[in-house]
């Protein structure tokens, strides 16, 4: 298989008769470097199926963007893809519901749409037109994703005289592409360092581009509990007003956080709330003596230890406290889970914690809701229809694997975000600026060498919901941070759970991500030159 596609590609570069990116990199002649067109399968996360052939599309200054009429969807993405393209192109890009066969068409439903399912979409180009076709909108935006990639890196500059570098060529042929799994999630921690709605918009823009679906944000810990409350106001207003550092912090307002849903739901992003305990709840005990066993409020927490905080699991005064953050939490939540966290509960008891668990699982169904944890729950009794995200790693035990793996076998889902893998924060190895090590170094291969469907041995298959790449802000604090520990490896997790796993391949894979960062470069994302990449421009 793997043989078959790297013949599949060299004919395909053949056949475009024009050489790859690297060739176009080191071309003097700039203006012959923009006619190249980009392979159909130099795209991350590799699409499902790529057949090459019949000449390129042309965007041209009276290209126009048709979408279907009374789909406000489809005209909204539609708007989405002009604002994206207008900038480089100089083109108008105006978008009509008028029918016709050519320019940018966006298709809906149909015939051409079956067995596409809720994110899979088609792209066809060649001669007049570039053609997406999807059952569902948010497969028309997968696809309009994957139509970027197509057109030159010069594409995706911002800012600056509109150069006009073209032509602006996509190559003919066929992608037909849908994702293996439904979870594809990155996480933020907002806690340790507050991020404002500007920096996560940036970052939802950067996730939708490898087709990453859900943002985790995980609203609250020891250093920061980062939404207002109507019902308890003060675990924002003080429990907010710090950070790792003993920076200001922050805190959302409701509106900011209906805000960040809204802008990520028009990139068909699902935001998954997390409040995390009954550990990692220093800035709430902080915030309210009486949720303390003691009834005394420590100080706020502005260093980077775990596992010294506990709600107390015997007051009632707790479950009040946890009725009402879960009651509001969930009123801003349209999606269907809300992350409960659960881990590293050192401070307190396995007893404790299970009965804990026992009594907070049915307020979140209460509300509407099903329960995500951190795989700990699995230590507890999880609820039906309860979703375990495990961050478990090399050297985690055999035992509080079978845990994972036996309530699998029992009905529990599962997100697999293994840390010496999955993990955005770890260092990519012993020089990098930012970031921790307790899972290990983390370099680009070893994010991308793994498979999902076999990682939890003995789980079933039908148990893994996907992957999801968390990024735990205690040394990061800035948007280049986050991005310098994001690119190039969240791409590699997108690709680990929207791509076949017959077309993974190191080598083929270390080449497209090689394409990514002429566009990085154009949209000015902070990213880390791994010298595991073959950049085309050699750096
Ligand atoms: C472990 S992962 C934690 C976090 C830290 C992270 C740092 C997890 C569920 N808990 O509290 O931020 O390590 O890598």
């Amino acid at each position: 298989m793997r043989r078959r596609r790297m013949l599949f590609s060299l004919l395909m570069v053949a056949a475009a008769g024009m050489g790859t990116t690297a060739a176009a990199a080191i071309s003097p002649h700039p203006a012959r470097a923009a006619a190249t067109t980009v392979p159909l399968d130099r795209v991350v996360p590799a699409p499902a199926s790529v057949q090459p052939g019949g000449r390129p599309y042309t965007l041209g200054d009276d290209t126009r963007i048709r979408v279907p009429a009374g789909s406000w969807e489809s005209r909204r993405i539609a708007g989405y893809l002009a604002d994206l393209l207008r900038p480089a192109t100089g083109y108008d890009l105006p978008v009509t519901t008028r029918g016709g066969n050519d320019g940018i068409v966006l298709r809906l439903g149909g015939r051409h749409a079956r067995g596409l399912g809720a994110e899979g979409y088609r792209l066809t180009s060649g001669g007049r037109a570039v053609t997406i076709t999807a059952a569902r909108p948010a497969g028309l935006f997968r696809g309009v994703q994957t139509l970027r990639q197509l057109l030159p890196a010069a594409v995706e500059r911002r800012t600056g005289r509109p150069g006009r570098p073209g032509p602006w060529r996509i190559a003919g042929g066929t992608i037909a592409d849908r994702p293996r799994y439904a979870h594809r999630g990155a996480m933020l921690d907002v806690s340790r360092h507050f991020f404002t709605v500007a920096q996560v918009k940036r970052s939802i823009d950067q996730l939708a581009q490898y087709k990453i679906n859900t943002l985790h944000l995980h609203l609250s810990d020891d250093q920061g509990w980062r939404i207002a409350l109507a019902s308890w106001p003060r675990l924002a207003t003080y429990g907010g007003s710090t950070q790792v550092g003993g920076g200001p912090g922050g805190y959302y307002t409701k509106d900011d956080y209906r805000e960040i849903v809204r802008y990520a739901a028009d990139r068909y992003l699902t935001v998954i709330p997390e409040i995390d305990m009954p550990g990692h709840t220093n800035a709430a005990l902080a915030s309210y003596a009486e949720l303390n066993c003691d009834g005394k409020a420590p100080p706020l927490y502005t260093g980077t230890s775990v596992g010294f905080s506990s709600l107390c699991v015997p007051k009632k005064v707790t479950y009040d406290f946890i009725d009402d953050v879960i009651r509001e939490i969930a009123a801003l939540t349209p999606g269907r889970y809300l992350h409960i966290g659960g881990d590293e509960a050192h401070s307190t008891s396995h007893q404790d914690y299970v009965a804990f668990m026992d009594r907070v699982q049915p307020v979140v169904a209460k509300y509407g809701k099903t329960v995500i944890g951190w795989h700990q729950l699995t230590g507890a009794r999880p609820a039906d229809g309860a979703v375990a995200q495990y961050w478990g790693y090399d050297k985690t035990g055999a035992p509080e694997r079978a845990k994972v793996v036996d309530a699998a076998k029992r009905g529990t889902g599962i997100i697999l975000s293994p840390a010496d893998h999955a993990y955005l924060d770890m260092k990519y190895d012993k020089d990098s600026p930012l970031g921790t090590n307790w899972a290990g170094y983390v370099g680009v291969r070893r994010s991308y060498d793994w498979d999902p469907g076999d990682y939890l041995e003995g789980a079933p298959g039908e148990a893994i919901l996907g992957v999801e790449a968390p990024l735990w802000s205690e040394t990061l604090s800035t948007s280049a941070h986050l991005e310098y520990m994001t690119f190039p490896r969240l791409p590699a997790l997108a690709e680990l759970g929207w791509s076949p796993a017959d077309t993974h391949d190191w080598a083929a894979f270390r080449e497209r991500l090689a394409a990514q960062g002429p566009r990085w470069d154009a949209q000015g994302i902070h990213y880390y030159r791994s010298p595991e990449v073959p950049w085309p421009d050699g750096r």
